[in-house]
């Protein structure tokens, strides 16, 4: 199992989250890397790299490349604007609204957002850089005959859209590896995305496409944040349809059920003839995640990597989510470690 981590998740340390009514401390912070990094080592993965230097040219293919430079711009942009506070989203292109880029920072933020949860801080997009280009080196793994990776992503990327930002995500990591070994490798791949909150943004950029084939186990978004996707109707258009496949579940949600999903899951990406599963990996299913409601215990983390690599596949696992509790680490590296058992 090749890892690879940038220390460049750090610049990504905002001091706010817009949560139930306040601005605290954001759950999506530099702890987790750094908990999730000893915790695997501590278990005896020790071949860490540093991701290789990559362009663009990838997610430039799966994200609208004014969203990317956007990205770029967002920060300074906000500062020469003279505000104060880190950068939150607070007005929306909602139904019934023009589409239309406003040249107003604040209106662009908005145009660009799908959720308030996500302050832009000095920083974000370089470390949302140096995370994509964890996901492609470890595509290149791939690409170049090796079984598995794990990407140490941070910031996450499964909520983040064709040209929208959100739920602590910038640029979509795992959709960009998908791309990746599209290009390199595959004919055909699938992204797994195992995250508690539906993986929208992953969701959004293939959903017109078939040769990615998408499919999610998560919190019903009519309980759970992402709210607005995620539901079993959706089912791709086009191209794609037929190519996305969604697993909402209800609170409390135990691994005796959330793992007959996984197994649904699974048949239909060997169904669709994926040479290789993306895996976007969050742990917030964990029992005691802070803001999720599954069920699932540190001992089920194990048995989920098993059961993925029964598939046969290669496998690039992408961090997503998972907060708060020291466990995130140990439960991350019961996945890796089922997946090599
Ligand atoms: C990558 C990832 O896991 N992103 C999740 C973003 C979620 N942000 C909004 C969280 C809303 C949680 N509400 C729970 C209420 C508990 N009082
Ligand atoms: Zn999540």
């Amino acid at each position: 199992m090749r890892v690879i981590y940038s220390e460049d998740h750090k610049l990504r340390d905002a001091k706010t989250e817009l949560h139930d009514g306040q601005l605290v401390t954001p759950f999506e912070a530099p702890f987790r890397a750094e908990w999730i990094l000893a915790a695997v080592k501590e278990a005896g993965f020790a071949d860490v790299i540093a991701p290789h230097a990559h362009g663009l040219e990838t997610a430039q293919k799966v994200h609208d490349p004014a969203y990317l430079d956007f990205l770029g711009v967002v920060w300074e942009r906000w500062v020469a604007a003279g505000y104060k506070g880190e950068a939150i989203a607070n007005s929306f292109p909602v139904r019934r609204t023009s589409q239309r880029v406003p040249d107003n920072i604040v209106g662009m933020i908005g145009h660009y957002a799908n959720a308030a949860d996500t302050s832009i801080t000095k920083g974000s997009y370089e470390a949302a850089l140096a995370s994509m280009r964890c996901a492609l080196t470890g595509a290149d793994w791939l690409n170049a005959g090796n079984r598995f990776a794990f990407a140490l992503c941070r910031p996450p990327g499964h909520h983040a859209g064709i040209d929208l930002f959100g739920g602590y995500c910038f640029i979509n990591n795992a959709g960009v590896a998908a791309q990746r070994l599209r290009d390199h490798g595959a004919a055909k791949v699938a992204v797994l995305d195992v995250d508690f909150h539906h993986g929208n943004g992953t969701q959004d950029l293939f959903y017109r496409r078939g040769d990615v084939f998408t499919t999610s186990l998560h919190g019903d978004p009519i309980h759970a944040f992402p709210y607005f996707l995620g539901h079993a109707d959706e089912e791709g258009e086009g191209d794609g349809l037929g190519a996305n496949r969604n697993y909402p579940m209800p609170r409390g949600t135990p691994w005796e059920v959330w793992s007959a999903a996984l197994d649904d899951a699974l048949a239909r990406i060997k169904a669709f003839g994926a040479e290789a599963i993306v895996l976007s990996l969050g742990v917030d299913t964990f029992e005691r995640d802070p803001i999720s409601f599954f069920r699932l215990t540190s001992q089920d983390f194990i048995r989920m990597g098993e059961r993925v690599a029964a598939a046969g596949l290669p496998v690039l696992v992408c961090m997503e989510g998972g907060y708060g509790v020291p466990e995130i680490g140990l439960n991350v590296a019961n996945v890796l470690k089922g997946l090599e058992a």
